[in-house]
């Protein structure tokens, strides 16, 4: 494992693929890999994509990693999947989309599928990023489909979030459901050319008008006018107004907005100490994660062969209610770390 991990520091791709194999399977000694690695991360910049089944991702992805080599710099692209255990056919359209990249050995393509849990995804795709992160890439990007609470674990690892959608889906009704909004640091209305786009746009203004501090705070400040807000640069008095950008991935349209605007973002974290504080909140949200399932697992190892169900039965059967159910699975714990 020590040998892998030196393998990719020294930017050895396939020592970089098993080292990856490794961490999704959660195989035994990857973290002193893992520990090797950690020193050397913080370089990259992670950005997230996500967004409904069939918005464009992948083709943005591939076109902005298009752009980003033509500006000299490293890409490596992690598509992740929480509502497949399979990488099935998406992967098989992604090769297709994303085959302008390869070839190219600056560009370095990985997909993942759900392994157990969502929680084991998301902490496995938080590794995955590290180690991409240690092996030198200039940007890391992380493409989620699905909508819901597993996207939006996935992406917290990313610094520049975009929430993509699309005219026509009815996925404005989607992203409020989801949350996904909320995460959002760039939007992108991709499929520009298609009827319906002018009404999306509007759709996700009205809502971050609605929705977002710094959106309240410019509005009231402007004589409760309504402001606005499609530029890339749309930080304003220490608060961040997410750009909402149009795109026609498949024709590389408007695919410099989106550069810019994803600079945009980065020099806003950078200043003030903001990335500082960002980097503080996801180490605590992972820590706290990483203990919580680490706990959970410690429990379940003590905890005697039918415990488990036989308090499910009291709770149901209402001979129990369920703090003093959880009271009584803790004390498994207590007594074992006594021991
Ligand atoms: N008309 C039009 N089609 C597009 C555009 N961008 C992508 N597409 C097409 O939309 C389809 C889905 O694109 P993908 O990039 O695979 O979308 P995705 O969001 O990655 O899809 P999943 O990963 O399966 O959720 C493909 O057939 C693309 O060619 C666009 O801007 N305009
Ligand atoms: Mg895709």
């Amino acid at each position: 494992m020590m040998d892998l991990a030196k393998a990719v520091l020294a930017g050895d791709r396939r020592a970089l693929a098993r080292l990856l194999t490794a961490v999704e399977n959660e195989r035994d000694g990857v973290n002193t890999g893992l520990q090797i690695l950690y020193p050397h991360t913080g370089h990259a910049w992670i950005i997230g994509l996500t967004g409904a089944p069939g918005t464009g991702k992948s083709s943005l992805v591939t076109e902005l990693a298009k752009a980003y080599r033509a500006q000299g710099e490293t890409v490596a692209i992690l598509a992740v999947d929480p509502t497949s255990p399979f990488t099935g056919g998406a992967i098989l359209g992604d090769r297709i989309r994303m085959r302008d990249l390869s070839g190219d050995k600056g560009v370095f393509i990985r997909s993942m599928a759900t392994r157990g849990s969502l929680g084991g995804l998301a902490r496995a795709t938080r590794d995955v990023i590290r180690v991409l992160d240690a092996a030198g890439f200039d940007r890391v990007m992380v493409e989620t489909v699905g909508a819901g609470q597993s996207e939006v674990d996935i992406v917290r690892a990313a610094y520049t979030t975009i929430v993509i959608e699309a005219p026509g889906l009815g996925d404005d009704v989607q992203a409020i459901k989801a949350g996904i909004l909320e995460i959002a640091d760039v939007l992108v209305v991709n499929k520009a050319d298609r009827p319906g786009v002018d009404s999306t746009v509007r759709g996700l203004k009205t809502m971050l008008e609605l929705g977002h501090p710094a959106s309240r705070e410019q509005m009231t400040s402007h004589h409760g006018q309504k402001m606005v807000v499609e530029s890339s640069v749309a930080h304003n008095d220490g608060f961040w107004l997410p750009p909402v950008i149009r795109t026609v991935a498949t024709e590389g349209e408007g695919i410099e907005e989106l550069v810019a605007a994803i600079e945009a973002h980065r020099k806003y974290l950078s200043d003030a100490g903001r990335m500082h504080q960002l980097e503080q909140q996801h180490v605590e949200m992972e820590l706290v994660d990483r203990v919580r399932d680490e706990l959970v697992k410690q429990l379940f190892s003590v905890l005697p062969a039918d415990t488990l169900r036989d308090v499910v039965n009291q709770v149901q059967s209402r001979s129990l209610d369920p703090q003093t159910a959880v009271n009584q699975l803790l004390a498994f714990q207590q007594v074992n770390v006594a021991k």
